[in-house]
């Protein structure tokens, strides 16, 4: 329970990272918003934010919380990064600044709309197919396959084994938490994968056009060097997969939980994209990120230091009744915007129209052709020390 550290900052003796707190976390997503705008975990010794203001605060001061030693419990000042650093997310301007603006442009709202035709007609196709099946696990069947087929195809992947892509989001999401056992199991888990990964990452494994390819005409032009491509398409193979396999499972879950809302969405499948943004307020994919203080800061009246981690939690900000009436409940036809979801500041998602256009085009094609959901068996949980994850989602499709 709560009790007063020496520097006035309230103690939660939680582990965000244990079994019992990733199984459901929002009692103890609660119990921090309540002790405090920053509490201190003293397992790891760090300081935490679960209120929507701090962490909207700390994620839009870059220069006080910096990326560049990491976003996760290690700090890379201290300890080797477990790969290579990434050039966007574990970066500071000006090197931020040079991989986010080619990043942008290679995801800009433009090159996303290009992207509707293909994606619609997939989106179309696995809706149509599944109109001959009965019951399903949702995972597998539309959160993985979804993604799995679109992305990597705009990306241009040519080369086969596109389910490395999810062991590989699977590690270095535990990555970003302490090294337990969850960590330990991905890693070995992994194998191959991240040789896989690298491969694919070469312009020669890319179809000329792609958004592969678009970053490395980036070097064509002098921009990005030959070093720095790979390392930002590997950006794209990193983030790209196990969020929105997550945000689509995650959204079918709650969606399937609660029927009056599949039923508004039935009615109306224009409510797709704002279904889709609920359920990622509601049950945010990315749960967590870390920033390092780079100096002596204040945050919500607590003083931080120079050289300490802080641990961001979304998903409880995106649940704080002082930000959302009714919080705890997920409706549809709210407006959520101003969830932390996508992170926000300089380092907020720059696929995050690419995420929104798989989430809309899959929940909407599903609820033309569905009029319930319903789920058969108890879901599983596919516990990770970053991302709210399902295993599997036993449903029934009842065609309309
Ligand atoms: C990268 C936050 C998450 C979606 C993410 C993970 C990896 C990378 C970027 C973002 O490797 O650059």
């Amino acid at each position: 329970m709560s009790t007063l550290a020496p520097s006035n900052v309230p103690v939660v003796d939680i582990d965000p990272f244990s079994t019992e707190f990733l199984t459901d976390p929002y009692a103890a997503h609660q119990q921090m918003r309540e002790a405090g705008p920053v509490v201190y975990l003293p397992k790891y010794e760090i300081y935490a934010m679960a209120r929507h203001a701090e962490v909207h605060a700390v994620l839009g001061d870059w220069e006080t919380f910096i990326s560049s030693a990491g976003v996760g419990l290690a700090n890379f000042r201290k300890e080797t990064p477990f790969r290579p650093q990434s050039l966007i997310l574990e970066a500071d301007p000006p090197q931020h600044t040079k991989s986010r603006t080619v990043l942008s442009r290679v995801l800009s709202p433009k090159s996303v709309m290009a992207l509707r035709t293909s994606f619609q007609a997939e989106a179309v196709a696995l809706a149509e197919r599944l109109l001959a099946r009965c019951e399903i696990d949702a995972v597998k069947e539309i959160g993985e396959a979804y993604p799995l087929k679109v992305f990597p195809d705009a990306v241009g992947l040519t080369s086969d084994g596109r389910e490395n892509l999810l062991a590989y989001g699977d590690m270095i999401f535990n990555a970003f938490g302490p090294r337990n056992e969850l960590f330990a199991n991905a890693v070995k888990r992994v194998g191959p994968t991240t040789q896989w990964i690298m491969a694919n990452c070469q312009r020669a494994a890319l179809r000329p056009g792609g958004l592969g390819d678009q970053i490395y005409q980036a070097v064509d032009s002098g921009e990005l060097t030959e070093d720095e491509a790979p390392m930002l398409v590997r950006s794209f193979l990193s983030a790209g997969v196990d969020t929105t396999v997550n945000g689509i499972g995650n959204a079918l879950y709650c969606l399937a939980q609660f029927p009056e809302q599949w039923a508004k969405l039935h009615a109306n499948p224009a409510l797709a994209r704002p279904a889709f943004e609920e359920a990622l307020r509601y049950e945010s994919a990315v749960q967590t990120f870390f920033r390092t203080s780079s100096r002596d800061a204040e945050v919500g009246g607590v003083q931080i230091t120079e050289g300490c981690k802080v641990l961001t939690f979304l998903g409880a900000a995106n649940r704080d009744p002082c930000q959302w009436p009714n919080a705890d409940v997920f409706d549809i036809e709210r407006r959520p915007s101003g969830h932390m979801a996508f992170g926000s500041g300089i380092h907020g998602c720059v696929g995050q129209m690419v995420a929104r256009l798989e989430g809309e085009l899959v929940l909407g094609e599903l609820a033309k052709r569905f009029k319930r959901i319903e789920i058969t068996a108890p879901p599983t949980r596919r516990l990770n020390n970053t991302l709210r994850a399902l295993g599997s989602l036993p449903l029934r499709l009842i065609p309309a």
